[in-house]
This record gives structure tokens, sequence and C-alpha cells, in this order.
């Protein structure tokens, strides 16, 4: 067991903050030493680890307490039920009940800004799955119903918010490119600032491209390059698009951009991005 001030040191959040996330969030309830000193387990500081490094990412402290509070980050071991409130996408997946996932998903995009959501709990909840899955505590399918949820939820987000006319701006992967999700998360984000994003979706055929960014008259394109196998069909994209003329501008986003030629580079936090591309379309460059 631990004292604050330890669980203090080994977390890099203060005594007072410990304390306040004890009272206000419940995220954990520590055990008492004969005198009434309070007294941390292991579970509870790793449980303060997950808590500390949200908040760290620019995760509102609340949003982050539903999010560790009753999830599958005690012991990493295995998945629980998921807790009254609480945001715990993996948990959510592995009990397989669609009002459990769907009130999940509603709840993390009431709690707190879009933005917020898709920058910070999003990515954070997507990698747990894919640790979940890559380890075995999850199954395909079971990673394939949450996936399919959260791209229903982000759909959602990108219907509501309506083109408002403008230069339509492409968004879509290159062919073979499967990995979607934080890409919508980008073309609702584009959206909502106001700019006429065409969303493609996954794996689109470099002709098609080419045809579509002709037939609606795009100057701009985003492109998401997540595996090292996206990047060669990434590549072509860019390197066609530059070569129609009028010329069509394509910026990259995703992990494996960094190895893209000829392309603009988005940054990873997908609102700051859409928000730096609505900047650039105003002050007109392409
Ligand atoms: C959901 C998922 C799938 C779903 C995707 C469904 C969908 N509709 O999108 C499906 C089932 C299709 C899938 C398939 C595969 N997947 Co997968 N998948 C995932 C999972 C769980 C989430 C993916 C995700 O959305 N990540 C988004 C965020 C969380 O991660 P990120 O890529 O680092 O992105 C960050 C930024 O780059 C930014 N960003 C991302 N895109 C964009 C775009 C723009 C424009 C901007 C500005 C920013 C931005 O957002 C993030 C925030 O920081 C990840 C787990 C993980 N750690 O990512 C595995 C993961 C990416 N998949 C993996 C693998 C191996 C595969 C498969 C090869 C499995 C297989 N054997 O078939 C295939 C490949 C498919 C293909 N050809 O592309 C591995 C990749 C390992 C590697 N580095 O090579 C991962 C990491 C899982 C794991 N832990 O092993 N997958």
């Amino acid at each position: 067991m631990y004292a604050v001030k330890q669980v203090s040191a080994l977390t890099g959040v203060s005594e007072a903050t410990l304390r306040v996330w004890e009272r206000r969030y419940q995220v954990v309830e520590p055990a008492r030493s004969a005198a009434g000193y309070r007294l941390y387990d292991d579970d509870q500081v790793a449980v303060l680890r997950v808590m500390a490094a949200l908040v760290n990412n620019g995760v509102p402290a609340s949003l982050a307490a539903r999010t560790v509070r009753g999830s599958a980050v005690r012991g990493h071991t295995d998945t629980t039920p998921v807790a009254d409130g609480s945001l715990d996408l993996v948990s959510a997946a592995a009990e397989l009940n669609p009002e459990v996932l769907h009130a999940v998903l509603n709840d993390a995009f009431a709690a707190t800004d879009f933005d917020d959501v898709v920058d910070c709990w999003l990515p954070y909840e997507l990698e747990r799955l894919g640790d979940a899955w890559q380890s075995g505590r999850i199954s395909v399918a079971q990673e394939h119903f949450a996936s399919a949820a959260v791209a229903r939820h982000l759909s959602a987000h990108f219907e509501d918010a309506r083109p408002q006319g403008g230069v339509p701006v492409l968004v879509g992967l290159p062919q073979g490119g499967r990995h979607e999700l934080m890409l919508l998360a980008f073309a609702a984000c584009l959206r909502r600032a106001g700019v006429n994003a065409i969303y493609l979706g996954a794996d689109v055929p470099l002709d098609d491209w080419k045809s579509v960014a002709s037939e609606v008259g795009a100057r701009a394109a985003v492109l998401g390059v997540h595996l090292e196998s996206d990047v060669e069909a990434a590549q072509s994209v860019v390197d066609q698009l530059a070569a129609l003329s009028p010329p069509v501008a394509v910026r990259v986003g995703g992990r494996s951009r960094h190895k893209i030629s000829g392309a603009g580079l988005l940054e990873d936090r997908v609102s700051l991005a859409a928000a730096a591309v609505a900047r650039d379309l105003r002050a007109g460059a392409a």
C-alpha cells in the first residue's frame, strides 16, 4: 500500500489534486490507515496514472474520470462490465451489448466539446481497443462491433454539419487503406469549420481520385496515411493529383504521413488540423 505522498511521486499529480479527483469524481476510493491516512493499492495507482496521462493530454478531468472509472485499465488483464456512467469503449466492446456501446459513445460525445472527444478521448480509447485486440482480450468481432459503432457516431456528426458550399475538399484513404475512423472525425471537424468536405472514405482507387477531383473541381485533398503499406498508394495519389491541371494540393495526416513527399503535413489532433486547413482555404492557399 502507498501513502498519498508516494502516490503523488509515482503519478506526478499533486496531493491536493489527488484528493480533488477522489472527492469530486470518485476515481478511486483509497483505504484508510488506523490513524486515518489514505492508503492506495497498485490497481488504484494504475488508474490514477491513466487519469493523469489523459488530463496531461488535454482531456477534461470530468471526462477522464468517467473514462477510467470502473474501466478495464484496472489490472490491464481483463475486461469488466461497464459500470454506470463509465466511458470505457473496450469493456463495452467486450460486452457485445449494443445499448451499452451506444450509451458509452453517446455519453462521451455529450460530456464535452466535440473537439475534445475526437482529439483526446477517441484516439486514447481506439488505442486501448487495438491493444485489447492484439493481446487477445477481445476478438476481431468485438473490435469490429465497436469500430462500426464509432463510425456510425462520427458519420452522424459529419451529416449534422451540413456543407455550406464553397470550394470542395476531397477527404479519403488511398487504395488498400482501411483505417478511416480518425479521417472521418477529421472530415466532421472540417465541415464544422465551414469547409465543403467531400468524404470519399476508405480504399479509394487511384484513378477515382483523379476523376473525382476533375469532376467536382477540387483544388485540395486530404489523405490519411496510416500503415507502412499505405505509403506507396498514398504517394501515387499525391503525385497524380499534383500533375493535374490545375493541380490539386494534397495534405496528409496519420502516423505514416512523414514518409510522403510533395504534400503538406497535418498535425495529429484532427480538430486543430481541420482548423488549419480551413484557415488556409480562407486565406486563398489551396
Ligand atoms: C479499428 C482498427 C481497424 C479497423 C478499421 C475500421 C475503420 N472503419 O476504420 C479494421 C478492422 C478495418 C482494421 C484493419 C487492420 N488493422 Co487495424 N486497427 C484498428 C484500431 C483498433 C483503431 C484504428 C484507429 O482508428 N486508430 C486511430 C488512432 C487511435 O491512431 P493513429 O493511427 O496513431 O492516429 C493518430 C493520428 O495520426 C491522427 N490521425 C489518424 N488519421 C488521421 C487523419 C488525418 C487527416 C489527421 C489530420 C490525423 C489523423 O489521429 C490519431 C490521434 O493521435 C488500431 C489500434 C491503434 N492503436 O490505432 C488497429 C491497428 C492500427 N490495426 C492494425 C493492423 C495490423 C490491422 C490489419 C493489418 C489487421 C489484419 N491482419 O487484417 C488490418 C489492415 C487494414 C488495412 N489494409 O488498412 C495494427 C497496426 C500495426 C502497425 N503499426 O503496423 C493496429 C495498431 C492494432 C495493433 N495494436 O496491432 N483495423
